[in-house]
Parts: C-alpha cells; structure tokens; sequence
C-alpha cells in the first residue's frame, strides 16, 4: 500500500499518512490476488488506473468498454477469479453492460467496476455529468450489485463482489464507485485493516451421498446411456477426474461447444460426430454442467427421443436448474469436482461397461460421419468453401493443440465448431449461451493475457466488425493472436440484392472484397490476404511460430454459406411471400 508511489500527471500528492477510496480498490483487488484490470480510462478513474499501473497491477486499456468487458469475464472462465472490467460513468457503464450480462448468462466470474456521478446531484436528477441511477440498472443484469459510498467500506465491497461472482453458481457481479468515494481520504494504517482477503471465495458443494447413489443407480440401469459436458465442467477445472468418470462409464458422450478438449475431440467414446443418433435414442441422459436450455433444444421435440422415454440425471452447482426444462429423475446438486470424485469413489472396482449392442452402434454411426466428411475437409477450392478453410486450421490445432480457438460468426461458427478437432480442456472459447457477436477480440485478447498461450481467433467477417477496432489493442500490447477473418462479403452470405433494384444493397451484405488485413497493417501488425487453404495454414503456421499479432483475410466464396449457419429454424417464418 503505497498512496504515495503518486506517478500522476495532476492527481493531489497523497501523503505517507493518508490513503484514499482509489488507492483501497487497488489494495483490496491485489490483496485477493486480482492483477490484471481491463478498461478504458476516463473521469473519475483514470488516475485509479495509472496508480493500478503504478502499483505492478496489469491494466489492459481498452478502446471500448464492451470488448474490456468480454476480456473480463473470459479471464473469469479461464482462471476461476473474476474477471475485472472498470469503467467511466453513464455511457462507459452501459457499454460494459453487454459483457456483464453476458457473463452473468454463461456463468462466468465477473466484476464490472464502474464510476458513478455524484449521488446527491443522481437522485434529484440535477443533470450531472454521465448523470445515471447505475446500480440500479445493472441489478436485474447481474447476480448482485453493491455501492460503496464510504472509502472505510471499500474493503467489504470488493470482498463481496468477489463472492457472489465466485460461489455457487458463477456470474456477474457490478461495483458502483462515485467519484466523490475515489477521492475520500483516510488515515492510511486505519484503513489497511478495512480490507478483507477472502477465504475460499467458491466453497465446494459436496452432494448428497443419497443424491448421487440415485444417480448412479440410475445409470447402471442405461441399455442406452448418454454423457454430455458443459462448459460448467471445463470450468470447473475438475479434468482427470471428469475423464477417469466417462472413461469409466464406457459411454457415449457428447461435449458442448466449450467443453470440447475437456477429453479429446478424438477420444474413442466422443460422439460429436453421432450427435443426432445419441440424442433421439439415449436412454439415460447425464448431464454435468450443461443447462437443458435452447442448444440442447430444451430436452425435448424431435431432436430427442419420445417425451418421458428419456430419463436424466444432472450435474449441477444451482439447485433451481433441476426440472427447468424436462423432469430431472436424478438431480445431484454440488460442484462438479465434488460430485464426480464421489461418484467415481461410488462406482467401486466392477462397474460394468455400456452395453455393446448400443456403444458400437454409436461408433458405427461416427465412423461412417467422419469418413463423409474427412474428403470435403482436404479441398484446396479457390475461392475457398468453409470445409476447405476449416480443414487447413484444423489440422494446424493438431499440430499445436495448446492454442486457444475463439471463435464467433453464423456459419464461420457453426463449421468451426464441428470441423476444428480441440485436445485440451478450456482452449475453445465462443458466442456462448447467447450466440453473441462480439466476443471476438476481447475474448482473443483477455485470453492471450490470462494464459500467454497464442490465440486463434476464427471469425466471420460481420462478426469480426463488432470488435474490429480492438485490433490496434492486441497490437499495442503485442499479443500473440492470430486472427483470421473469414471474409463470404456478409452475413451468412454475399450474394442477397434489394429486391426493388434500388441503390441501396440488401441488409445482409457488405463491401466486396474487402480487405481487413489492411486494417491490421495500419497498426503495425502482419496482415495477409489468404486465396486458398494452402496459402492460409501457411500464413497461421507462420503468425503462431511468430506470436505477432496477424490478421489473415481469408477469401471465402460467398455463395457457400446458408442463412442462419445451422439455427436458420430459429428465424420466423413470414406468411407474406418475399419479393424475387
Ligand atoms: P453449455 O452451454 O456448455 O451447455 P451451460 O452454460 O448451459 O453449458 O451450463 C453450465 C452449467 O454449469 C450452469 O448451469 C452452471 O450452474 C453450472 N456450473 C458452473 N460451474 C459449476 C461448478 N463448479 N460445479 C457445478 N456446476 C457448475
Ligand atoms: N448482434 C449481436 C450482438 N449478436 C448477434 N448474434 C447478432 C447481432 C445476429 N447475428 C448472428 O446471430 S450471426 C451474425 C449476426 C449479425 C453474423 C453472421 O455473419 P458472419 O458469419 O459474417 O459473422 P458467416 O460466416 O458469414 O455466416
Ligand atoms: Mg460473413
């Protein structure tokens, strides 16, 4: 705690004696071990910021609260701490919304610190500068939401932001900071004894031994059982256990988006490649960390098996997620190291393998997929499809399987998913339970320097055009990110044209040809245009040995792509014919 180290442009000199409301944030975040911040400065905090600096802390500016927010909250995904994101009042605020509210729906730690105005002036709406009621806002996009208006309870504050981020089910959490508490003095070893380290932030929650007998019994009794693995197990950090548990079952399983690598993609028992097949005529269901939401098609419908035929047993650290959807016969509530290693001590030495007659009809099934598929994945087409594309990068995550894939878009998204093999836990991180664009960059970025592992970050070129600008962040900050564009001139599509002929052109598509790696050049990054899938695992292969930050332009044909990616179903159906 040093109030003086003071390296400010015009900040008041803060004596050896006295601290201040800035200077406890600081404290209270490193004393918890909090050491990176991701932001973008501005009134009342970016002194806070340089003293952060100052103090040894990492502060990662940003060029838009949104993408700062989403570096946030993947750091939290990655490392179990909460991600801390700080912005400027009103406008800077609500640009950090999308990201906490998205952290709050993936179940990642998250802090968003924000910056408020002065409360007097707030509450009789006098027209202060970025005058806004925050908190009061960001509290139904959040698992909770605290102000300090004292620098004595800034210690409290930051304690219990980092509790509700952490414990239970994780989320987003906002810390609203007025100006006026910033800048609140205190004797300096009166407040060193208001901070609090907390304990074992995220307890474990150990299940029922009855909980997880029943469970157990349950899937003993599978002819046709089912694992599927959310990202709530790759959070949870539980690997060799989760993997001694399915390997153990000898069942089937399928992995969620960014649960893919917890075991390998080409592990014998995953079943990606069977998907349809597994869920219409499983049995026995086990869900660990996966929510029976939208990307599950709700457990039931046509994707599944017959209403009531189908019996579930789930994983989970939130109580209220059992029955959301479809009865839960078997709910084991607790985290999902707690629970595993219990079940794995449960099912002793002899528990019996799946039964054959179903897992080498699973295998048959993904046999018979994959081979459909590996020829399409090895085209050198110019200008390039999606498989062709995805067939070069997939085997360059072969090749170098600690690299973590980002990855967003519709059908740049969709493809890259079921194409693009992952072998280690935690290395695919995407759009999530939202499906938002955006992520791309600050997911790239926070998780370039959370891991110091190099990132390739897989977007579609709209998707791309959300974050774009935080590419001259990954270069000031040298990261070692490739990106590589995947540019079809438009969402979904290019080839869609206003039907009247007029001279505006349709909503869907953008310039043609554009040429974004001239972007990445502009900020003295590499930046390539890539025709073939030759030419582009060329130029990744060259970015990852090089750890510069690259930005490859890959030509895709934009006739490939269809509506929607894979959820065009989800779009409403007009019963007015469309014009040709
Ligand atoms: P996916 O999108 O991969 O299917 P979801 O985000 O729907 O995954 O589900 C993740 C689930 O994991 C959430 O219901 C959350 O409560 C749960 N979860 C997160 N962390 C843990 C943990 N440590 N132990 C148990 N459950 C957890
Ligand atoms: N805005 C936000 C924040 N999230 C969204 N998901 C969308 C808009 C709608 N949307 C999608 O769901 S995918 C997508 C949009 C705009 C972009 C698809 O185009 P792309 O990918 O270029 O990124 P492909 O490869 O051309 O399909
Ligand atoms: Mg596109």
């Amino acid at each position: 705690m040093s109030a003086q180290a003071a390296p400010t442009n015009d900040a008041p000199q803060a004596t050896a004696d006295l601290t201040d409301g800035m200077h406890l944030v600081i404290d209270a975040l490193k004393l918890n071990d909090i050491n990176t911040i991701y932001a973008v400065p501005g009134i009342p905090i970016t002194d806070l910021l340089r003293f952060a600096q100052a103090e040894g802390m990492r502060v990662i500016s940003f060029r838009h609260e949104q993408h700062a927010g989403q570096a946030a909250a993947i750091a939290g995904f990655l490392t179990q701490k909460p991600g801390v994101c700080l912005t400027v009042s009103a406008p800077g605020f609500l640009n950090g919304l999308t990201a906490l509210s998205n952290a709050t729906t993936n179940c990642f730690p998250m802090i968003l610190i924000s910056g408020s105005s002065e409360r007097e002036i707030v509450d009789l709406q006098q027209g202060d500068y970025e005058e806004m009621d925050q908190l009061a806002i960001a509290k139904p996009l959040c698992k909770a939401a605290f102000r300090v208006l004292h620098a004595e309870d800034v210690g409290v504050g930051v304690a219990r932001a980092i509790r509700a981020a952490c414990s239970g089910r994780p989320g987003g959490v906002y810390l609203d900071l007025p100006a006026k508490m910033l800048g609140q003095a205190m004797d300096a070893a009166k407040a060193a004894k208001t901070l609090i380290k907390v304990i074992d932030p995220a307890p474990r929650q150990i299940p029922s031994l009855e909980a997880v007998r029943r469970g157990l019994d349950l899937l003993k009794s599978a002819k046709k059982p089912l694992i599927i693995l959310g990202k709530g197990a790759a959070y949870a950090q539980a690997d060799a256990d989760i993997r001694a548990f399915v390997e153990k079952t000898g069942a089937p399983y399928l992995p969620m988006s960014m649960a893919k690598g917890l075991l390998p993609d080409t592990h014998p028992q995953c079943s990606a490649a069977a998907r349809s097949t597994c869920l219409k005529e499983a049995d026995v269901v086990l869900l660990i960390g996966a929510r029976l939401n939208w990307l599950l098609s709700h457990g039931k419908g046509k994707t599944w098996g017959e209403r009531g035929a189908q019996q579930f047993i789930h994983i989970d650290i939130a109580p209220t997620e059992m029955d959301s959807n479809v009865a839960i016969q078997a709910p084991i509530v607790g985290d999902i190291g707690s629970c595993v290693s219990m079940m794995l001590h449960e099912m002793g030495a002899n528990w019996p393998a799946a039964p054959a007659a179903w897992t080498t009809a699973i295998k048959a099934k993904r046999e018979e997929n994959i081979a459909k598929m590996a020829p399409r994945l090895q085209n050198n087409n110019v200008p390039m499809d999606f498989h062709g594309a995805l067939g070069a990068l997939r085997t360059i995550i072969k090749e170098k399987p600690d690299t973590i894939l980002v990855n967003e878009g519709a059908n740049t998204l969709d493809f890259a998913r079921s194409i693009i093999d992952i072998y280690e836990p935690r290395k695919r991180l995407d759009v999530g339970t939202w499906g938002v664009m955006g992520i791309g960059m600050g997911f790239a970025a926070g998780a370039a320097v959370e891991t110091g592992k190099p990132v390739l970050a897989v977007v579609g070129d709209s998707a791309f055009g959300f974050s774009g600008m935080e590419i001259e962040t990954l270069c000031r900050y040298n990261l070692p990110v490739c990106v590589v564009v995947f540019n079809n001139n438009g969402i979904y599509r290019g080839t869609d044209v206003n039907p009247t002929g007029g001279a505006d052109v349709a909503p869907t598509v953008f310039v043609k040809n554009a040429r974004y790696d001239l972007m990445m050049q502009a900020f003295g990054g590499v930046g390539i245009t890539a025709t073939s899938p030759d030419e582009l695992g060329r130029a990744v292969r060259e970015a990852l040995a090089s750890g510069k930050p690259t930005l490859i332009n890959a030509v895709i044909d934009e006739k490939a792509g269809t509506e929607s990616g894979r959820i065009g179903n989800l779009n409403p159906q007009s019963v007015v014919k469309k014009k040709a």
